[in-house]
């Protein structure tokens, strides 16, 4: 029973966007960061929150804005929480290549997900294929169906946000016409030449790589998703 309680203030926490699917955990920012949980076999549990409150969960967790860019959140999800051992203020930790970061230097036992002296490499990645290219592309098939997906709140917020920022309405932003529909799928295509691309490159440069750690550094340096 006391080792049980141990476990328990030992955990990790997740906090996880809240949906109105089940299970719930339905962000592609978010399962980032389960991904690498789960791929180092480290025990956490799952808080959801809706997307409305994840400033009072940033200012409760005692974590600054993060600007990341125009048109994005300066407060969201994946966050983790991690206990410390000798009982001092927990670990908080926004952003999923942050929170990658942190558990390979923090758990060096459990397999790396980021390779080393490829951080170079990842922030070009993200930043000219996945925000600029690969988003933008899938954007217009995604963000008309999110709402369906949230809690009502969740929904509100996500709606109002995003017409805000991209300046569009949602239900008018899906590409009805054929020709609207096949531009999208071209720029998608265009995008995963990209990833094709990297993985030569990889298979090249370090053949060994465990294939599971690079999809999971793709994940990671996806930075950029729906949010
Ligand atoms: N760079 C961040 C992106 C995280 C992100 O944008 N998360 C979205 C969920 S998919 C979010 O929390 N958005 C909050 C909002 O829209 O207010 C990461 O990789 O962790």
């Amino acid at each position: 029973m006391e080792h049980q309680q141990h476990d328990e203030i030992k955990q990790i926490t997740l906090y996880d966007v809240a949906s109105g699917l089940k299970p719930q955990a339905s962000s592609p920012s978010t399962w980032r960061a389960r991904y690498i949980l789960n791929y180092k076999r480290l025990p956490y549990k799952t808080v959801y929150v809706s997307y409305p409150d994840i400033d009072a969960l940033w200012i409760r967790l005692g974590l600054s804005p993060m600007d990341q860019g125009p048109n994005r959140p300066k407060t969201f999800l994946p966050v983790i929480s991690v206990p410390s051992e000798d009982g001092g203020p927990p670990s908080v930790i926004a952003d999923s290549i942050n929170i990658a970061i942190f558990l390979d230097a923090e758990y060096p036992d459990t397999p790396r997900v980021l390779p080393p002296n490829t951080r170079a490499l990842q922030i070009a990645f993200a930043q000219n294929v996945v925000i600029s290219t690969l988003a933008p592309a899938i954007f217009p098939f995604i963000l008309p169906r999110m709402p369906a997906t949230l809690d009502p709140r969740g929904a509100e917020y996500y709606k109002s946000t995003r017409e805000k920022w991209f300046n569009i309405q949602l239900d008018e932003y899906y590409p009805r016409s054929p020709e609207a529909f096949q531009a999208q799928l071209d720029k998608i295509h265009g995008a995963l030449d990209w990833m094709v691309l990297l993985q030569q490159w990889r298979r090249k440069m370090n053949g060994s790589w465990d294939p599971l750690a690079l999809r999971l550094q793709i994940l990671v340096s996806a930075r950029c998703s729906f949010g």
